[in-house]
């Protein structure tokens, strides 16, 4: 059995995804981000980020795991699916995991910042952000041109990536002119195991989806 500690956002997602997908059972603890539970001693012992997601391996003597692309190698491994075990198809689902990891999400993230909860508006780096932001989803476009998904078969580099380009009108980018990429955001969110694990955890946990908010996504910027 596995602990998941996670709150409703791309970087949780794409673990409670994982997991679904992989059918490995898990019990959900939501963490209240906006009232800083993630912060909390308990939390930072299991997570030196103080951030979510992390989970415990209770059959594996409660080993802990932070960042979600490592978790989400963790769990590919366990499960012995979602991730090649031959060399080079394995390094094609990590570059286009670490892709996210590395852009995607840091972008699409500050990119979220300025344009929606940073109390002062900075023309630059709002279009700076969505302007590397929208660089990349250009990238992913050409990518899926030639290819069905991303690395191979469908895998973690899939699930990584679509938690956060699905949700591209949050951070004020449009996918205009990238058929491609809107394809393949369509095929993967209609699995039923992404919508399973998109709805981790039910939004009635965290009270208000107060992340949602200026006010709640200002809380996070301390
Ligand atoms: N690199 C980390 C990033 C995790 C992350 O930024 N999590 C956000 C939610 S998507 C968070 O916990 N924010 C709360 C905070 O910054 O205190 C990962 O991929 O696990």
């Amino acid at each position: 059995m596995i602990d998941l500690y996670t709150s409703e956002t791309p970087n949780g997602w794409k673990v409670s995804i994982t997991l679904e997908e992989l059918g490995l059972p898990y019990t959900v603890h939501p963490i209240a981000l906006s009232k800083g539970e993630q912060k909390e001693p308990w939390y930072v012992a299991l997570n030196p980020n103080g951030r979510i997601p992390t989970i415990v391996d209770r059959d594996a003597d409660d080993f802990a795991v932070f960042e979600s692309g490592a978790i989400m190698v963790y769990l590919a491994k366990k499960a012995g699916a979602l991730l090649p075990t031959d060399t080079k198809g394995e390094s094609l689902v990590l570059q286009w995991l670490f892709f996210q990891v590395g852009g995607v999400g840091p972008m699409m993230g500050q990119a979220n910042v300025f344009y929606r909860y940073f109390p002062e508006k900075i023309p630059a780096a709002i279009e700076r952000y969505q302007r590397e932001t929208r660089r990349l989803l250009e990238v992913l476009d050409r990518r899926l041109e030639a290819q069905e998904y991303l690395a191979g078969d469908y895998s973690v580099a899939d699930i990584a990536n679509w938690c956060w380009a699905h949700a591209h009108a949050w951070s004020g980018v449009d996918i205009d002119g990238l058929p491609h990429l809107e394809r393949w955001i369509g095929a993967v969110g209609a699995r039923p195991a992404v919508q399973r694990g998109k709805a981790v955890p039910p939004p009635i946990d965290l009270g208000a989806q107060d992340e949602k908010t200026p006010e709640g996504g200002r809380k996070l910027l301390v």
